[in-house]
């Protein structure tokens, strides 16, 4: 079949039997999130030694999807009494703050160490975020593990991601197809030279699912980390209704939609103001900017504009240089043809 532009798409009736078969498969896995809350226990008794104040709360996709797909890493942000109960407030970006953050998890490397003496140990202090980023265990029992020290945002971002998957059955499966492919075509930046992170895949489904009104603004103050619980609740996935009609409706369009009605030039993807109110020009994210701009100096780019809805005038696409941008065109072209590949 061809679509309006004369490019080639994927008949709609295999595109459903593809992803009824995709989400076979995740349903045949464990997904609960049992695992994790193993980990939890683990890490707890690790930062209760470090700091007995400070509680570890559990985000990224654990949080975002309700389950814990396998070999996926979990995340964790170790916040104290006062971080939580100022669960709005805007996480300190000084570079005291930072190192205070990094001697918090100095401290938690090296009983980790102790404890576990068997597992990996990175500490990642001159990233924008400093880190710690364990790998635990070998075989079905490894865990690999990043841990932040009194940052909200993430957790803030998970609950706000994850008030939007719970409005729709279909968009939790359209997030893990996303992902999926992102990372099989190199998109993703948990593969060398990928450009978007998950958590940025994630915004995109989200903004294309607002501009859809297939879900409703959530206002992103109203995630308060005070009302969201360290370990987030297991919510289990379901086979998509229709035999997957609907998802695999929702799939195809998603793709169009980033390929012919998106205005990269002038649109940002946004959570924080109504879909499609949101401009370049209004962020002043704009060419002069992005001559100017430098995070650790590394450039910043403004081709593929994604907000981040809790950390101020960061684009969370500044890694899509024109280059990466045209791939991102070629890849979405090469999944209408394919249903993300499901049928390559
Ligand atoms: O908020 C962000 N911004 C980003 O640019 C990237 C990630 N995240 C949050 O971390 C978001 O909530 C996402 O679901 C979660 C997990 O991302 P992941 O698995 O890449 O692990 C991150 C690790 C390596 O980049 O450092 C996080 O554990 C941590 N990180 C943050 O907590 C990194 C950037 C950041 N916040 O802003
Ligand atoms: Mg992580």
């Amino acid at each position: 079949m061809k679509g309006k532009s004369g490019r080639s798409i994927a008949a709609i009736s295999d595109v459903r039997a593809a992803v009824s078969r995709f989400c076979d498969e995740q349903l045949s896995r464990r997904l609960d999130t049992q695992p994790v809350a193993e980990v939890h226990q683990k890490v707890s008794a690790c930062v209760q030694t470090v700091d007995p104040a400070m509680t570890p709360y559990i985000f990224g996709s654990t949080a975002v999807l309700g389950v814990h797909e396998q070999g996926s890493d979990v995340d964790f942000a170790c916040l104290s009494p006062t971080d939580v109960q100022d669960g709005k407030g805007a996480d300190a970006v000084s570079e005291v703050a930072k190192g205070l953050q990094s001697d918090f998890l100095f401290r938690l490397s090296e009983v980790v160490k102790r404890e576990h003496y068997l597992w990996g140990i990175e500490l990642v202090r001159r990233t924008r975020v400093p880190v710690l980023r364990v790998k635990g265990g070998l075989g079905v029992d490894s865990v690999s593990f990043d841990v932040t020290a009194n940052r909200r945002n993430g957790v803030r971002n998970s609950a706000l991601l994850r008030a939007y998957f719970t409005q729709c059955p279909e968009a939790r499966w359209l997030s893990m197809l996303v992902k999926q492919w992102s990372k099989r075509t190199g998109l993703n930046t948990s593969v060398d030279g990928g450009c978007i992170t998950s958590y940025g895949w994630n915004i995109m489904v989200v903004y294309y699912l607002l501009r859809r009104r297939l879900v409703t603004l959530v206002p992103v103050e109203s995630c308060d980390v005070a009302d969201i619980a360290p370990m987030p609740p297991y919510m289990p996935l379901e086979t998509p209704q229709q035999g997957g009609q609907a998802l695999a409706d929702m799939l195809m369009d998603f793709v169009r939609y980033y390929l012919d009605e998106f205005a990269p030039e002038t649109e940002v993807m946004s959570l924080t103001r109504a879909a499609g109110e949101t401009t370049k020009e209004m962020l002043s994210w704009t060419k002069q900017a992005e001559d100017m701009a430098r995070i650790r100096g590394e450039k910043i780019h403004y081709r593929w504009c994604i907000e981040d809805p809790y950390e101020y005038d960061l684009n969370v696409g500044r890694n899509v240089t024109p280059f990466k941008l045209m791939l991102l065109r070629k890849h979405l072209e090469r999944a209408q043809e394919t249903a993300l590949l499901l049928l390559a």
